[in-house]
């Protein structure tokens, strides 16, 4: 497969100013004509030129005509390339007409033009608007579309971006309707659905005062689970007008539910398409996690509006600036709707336990990567969340003011423009005389840097100081890497807990350090005695820290720290301490000892009725095996699963009575509601129960059954079933599966979660489970949803089974690759992640995955995405 990189740039050869398109809708032959207005690119003509040929982007079409000005184009005029059509023109300016013959039904990639249970829906970012008609299919020809869609009375609602302008019927009594999307905008952006749907319609009045129309499309049996998304998407309105100064532009915005998606949902123009999974809720059928994510989800789809759309991308490579700023953009606006610590804690968790994996493995990248072979490769944690994290670190260093100048000036100057990271810190500069000179190597610059911290207290001159180092690891085709400009917000402890003030920052309680060289020297005066630090507050960079912590100073960082995010750090390194002691315990075939201060940490957490509830549940839950296999070192998954196991159940055992206390405490007694307050008591109760039943009482299941029956609200249901499934019998287990099964077969979305929690059981989702659940009638190998929760939720969430010892479940995952890769690529090339990790295992588990990816790659021909991952991993 051929490499594509950045440095090969160049700007296209032609303009398309208009863009008419028109679909006969057939699930078998779908007529598509385009008709182009192009003209030659002024930016690149020369004087007296011979003219280039035109290139056109284009997979799996029929070719049926092509004709310029109106008249049929003779064959030897055009020439049809894997990939594409060339041909050759006399004039700079003319109009392109098109037409080809596509099959959305056998179309199983869910890119381009598809069928999900009967509806036609489209999805062209990053590439597959060329499967739908030949096109200069990149993101910098920005261009006014018209769509007609004619389609038969059973389809009687027909989507496109932008307003209708026309509707009636054919001659032959199909329905046909126009659209017209005033706002220039890539291909990637164009959308069309069509289907039997009933919609739910709400508006939103601008800040300007103009009202938009607000729909909500969807198969009629879920018209009932629109209300949370609607609600989500006027609050984001609102925010974004109130945040950042930016308003809606279309007099409609739409949201459509579609089963068949590959990932979340897709910004389109006007109308933004969406997996049914990440928008439809209601208390009976989703988890207080679902109705959070669907918050987040519409937020970051409705905030592309500005941030993707009406300033978009030149190349793929500065995906970046797109999805790294509306990451940043959501995740502010989830903490202003909700708790900011939470959030927070949920997104490192993210970060640190995947994004920094994939940081240290084979297609480890930059925020801005400089080459690719297929780019949904790289719709990665690295671009997305580690993107997030660079635009955060410069709302640190330039404050909340300047940033907003900066994003101010950023929308301004390129509004309408196809455009570059490298734009996107210049107006932060711009507009306030900054400097981030060395800031834009967290651009360029692939790896996870590694600060290692030292202080000495100087009583006799009232000083303390920090020494701090910063390297960062080689990453595949990158060595010396250069230090990076990173801000490291910091405050200082008093031995009495209280916060000290730092005399640099005219009297504040907490400091930006801004490290820019490889080592160097921070110092306070006037600190009367020694103090604690708490560094990297909030997580301030994306980085991996190393300071001596003892216990006792985690423990009194855990009581005393201002900073939530960093009280939960804290617990973190005292959990992820003691999980490596009893690892070491493990694989020197010692007994395992009782890990005390963790036990004693936990207990103070769980007596402290200051604290909010959620962030106790955050403090209380242990880092997850994938977490602490990223600690660094081999991993060694038998000693990762007994180290965790025993921390569990003597944590569980110990503060069985605490945990009985407090569960009962907060148990609610009042209508199910997704607010912040009413999740963090459900997420920290059921934590409680989930440790009552580790401990494996009689008692403590007889309370999970009775949260199963009484069945208030799928939040508390799940999380009641996933106690009785780990820690019940196995018989209890499958009843309750069975029962609930029952109950909801016909709710997509619930037995979406129901795969998942038997597929993600330590207990029960064994290999053989998950090899039925496969054949199970409700499993659809062409659903990515279905997918994700049966076979990523066994390879990727369930570290116990995965790995067991004889590496079946290795090969189980081979072989589902294999299969889904003819199937839907994209799909495969993700599921593969778990298996390009082998060099970090010990050498038995090392060289069995190393097999697995070796029967792939010599499995026969693969698709490109597949290919690129698995050649890389094998390299
Ligand atoms: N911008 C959207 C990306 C997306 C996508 C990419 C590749 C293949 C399928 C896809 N569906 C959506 C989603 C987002 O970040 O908002
Ligand atoms: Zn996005």
């Amino acid at each position: 497969a051929r490499t594509i990189y950045l440095k090969d740039y160049q700007a296209p050869d032609y303009l398309v100013d208009h863009t008419d398109l028109s679909f006969e809708l057939d699930p078998h032959a779908t007529l598509v004509k385009s008709k182009l207005k192009i003209r030659r690119n002024p930016a690149v003509a020369q004087a007296n030129e011979t003219l280039p040929p035109l290139w056109l982007d284009g997979a799996d079409l029929e070719l049926l005509s092509v004709s310029i000005n109106g008249e049929l184009l003779p064959a030897h005029r055009y020439q049809q390339r894997a990939g594409g059509l060339s041909l050759s023109t006399d004039a700079p300016e003319f109009e392109l007409e098109v037409h080809t013959r596509i099959a959305p039904e056998a179309n199983t990639s869910l890119e381009g033009l598809y069928l999900s249970n009967g509806m036609y829906c489209t999805q062209c970012e990053a590439e597959g608007f060329r499967k739908i008609t030949f096109y200069p299919d990149r993101p910098d020809v920005m261009s006014v579309f018209t769509t007609t869609i004619v389609a038969p009375a059973s389809y009687p609602v027909l989507l496109s971006n932008g307003n209708k302008v026309d509707s009636g019927t054919t001659e032959d009594g199909r329905l046909r309707v126009t659209w017209e999307d005033p706002f220039a905008k890539p291909s990637y952006l164009f959308a069309l659905v069509a289907g039997d749907l009933q919609h739910v319609e709400d508006s939103f009045t601008t800040c300007s005062g103009r009202e938009v129309k607000l729909q909500l499309f969807t198969e009629a049996r879920n018209i009932g689970k629109c209300a949370h998304a609607m609600t989500s998407l006027k609050h984001s309105m609102r925010w974004d007008e109130e945040v950042y100064g930016r308003e809606y532009d279309l007099d409609i915005f739409m949201i459509v539910a579609v089963d068949h998606f590959n990932m979340g949902a897709m910004e389109n123009k006007g109308l933004n398409i969406f997996n049914s999974a990440c928008v439809l809720a209601s208390p009976e059928t989703a988890t207080d996690a679902a109705f959070q994510r669907i918050e987040s989800i519409v937020a970051h789809e409705y905030f592309h509006n500005w941030s993707g759309n009406r300033v978009t991308c030149r190349d793929w490579f500065q995906l970046s600036l797109k999805e790294g700023f509306t990451v940043f953009r959501d995740a502010e606006f989830s903490a202003d709707m909700n708790s900011r610590a939470v959030k927070r804690i949920e997104d490192v968790t993210l970060l640190r336990t995947s994004q920094f994996a994939e940081d240290a493995g084979p297609m480890s990248h930059p925020v801005r990567p400089d080459s690719y072979m297929e780019i949904s490769n790289f719709y990665t944690l690295t671009v997305y969340e580690k993107g997030a994290e660079v635009v955060r670190m410069i709302h640190t260093i330039l404050g909340p003011e300047a940033f907003r100048r900066g994003s101010d000036l950023y929308f301004e100057r390129h509004d309408g423009c196809a455009v570059t990271c490298e734009d996107f810190v210049a107006a932060m500069e711009d507009a306030n005389g900054a400097d981030l000179k060395q800031f834009r190597r967290w651009y360029s610059q692939a790896g996870t840097p590694v600060l290692d911290v030292e202080d000495t207290y100087n009583e006799a001159l009232g000083e303390y100081s920090l020494t701090i180092r910063q390297q960062t690891p080689e990453t595949p085709g990158q060595k010396g890497k250069l230090p990076l400009h990173i801000p490291i917000t910091v405050g200082l402890l008093a031995e009495d807990g209280s916060p000290l003030r730092l005399d640099d920052a005219a009297g504040q309680m907490e400091v930006v350090l801004h490290l820019t060289e490889a080592s160097q020297n921070f110092t306070f005066a006037g600190i009367a005695s020694r103090p604690l630090p708490s560094l990297l507050r909030g997580f301030s960079a994306p980085v991996k820290l190393r300071y001596d912590y003892s216990s006792a100073q985690l423990q009194f960082l855990m009581q005393h720290d201002t900073d939530p995010f960093n009280r939960w750090d804290a617990c973190q390194r005292l959990s992820i301490n003691s999980l490596q002691t009893l690892q070491q315990q493990y694989r020197s075939g010692e007994a395992l000892q009782q890990p005390a201060a963790l036990i004693e940490g936990y207990a103070a957490v769980l007596d402290d009725a200051a604290l909010d509830p959620a962030l106790v549940a955050k403090m209380l839950a242990l880092p997850s095996a994938q977490e602490i296999a990223e600690q660094g070192g081999e991993i060694d998954a038998a000693a990762i699963i007994a180290a965790r196991t025993f921390a569990r159940d003597a944590i569980a055992t110990a503060l069985a009575e605490r945990f009985l206390t407090r569960y009962h405490a907060l148990e609610q007694h009042k209508p199910y509601s997704p607010t912040a307050e009413d999740i963090a008591e459900r997420s920290l109760k059921n934590t409680c129960l989930f440790y009552l039943c580790a401990a494996g009482s009689a008692d403590a299941l007889a309370l999970a059954k009775g949260q199963f029956e009484r069945g208030e609200n799928m939040t508390d249901t799940a999380a009641a079933l996933a106690a009785l499934v780990e820690f019940g019998t196995e018989t209890q287990a499958e009843g309750f599966l069975q029962a609930f099964y029952q109950q909801w077969q016909q709710d997509t979305q619930v037995v979406e979660t129901w795969f998942g929690l038997q597929s993600g059981s330590a207990k029960f989702g064994t290999l053989e489970r998950v090899q039925k659940l496969i054949a199970h009638p409700a499993f659809e190998v062409k659903n990515p949803n279905k997918v994700r929760a049966v076979i990523a939720g066994f390879a990727m969430r369930n570290f116990t089974q995965f790995h067991r010892a004889d590496g079946s479940g290795y090969t189980f995952l081979a072989d589902q690759v294999i299969a889904l890769d003819k199937l839907n690529p994209q799909i495969a090339a993700r599921l593969v992640t778990p298996l390009t990790r082998w060099k970090k295992y010990r050498a038995q588990e090392s060289a069995q995955i190393h097999a697995a990816l070796q029967k792939i790659s010599v499995s026969g021909e693969l698709s490109r995405d597949l290919y690129e991952v698995v050649s890389k991993s094998l390299e």
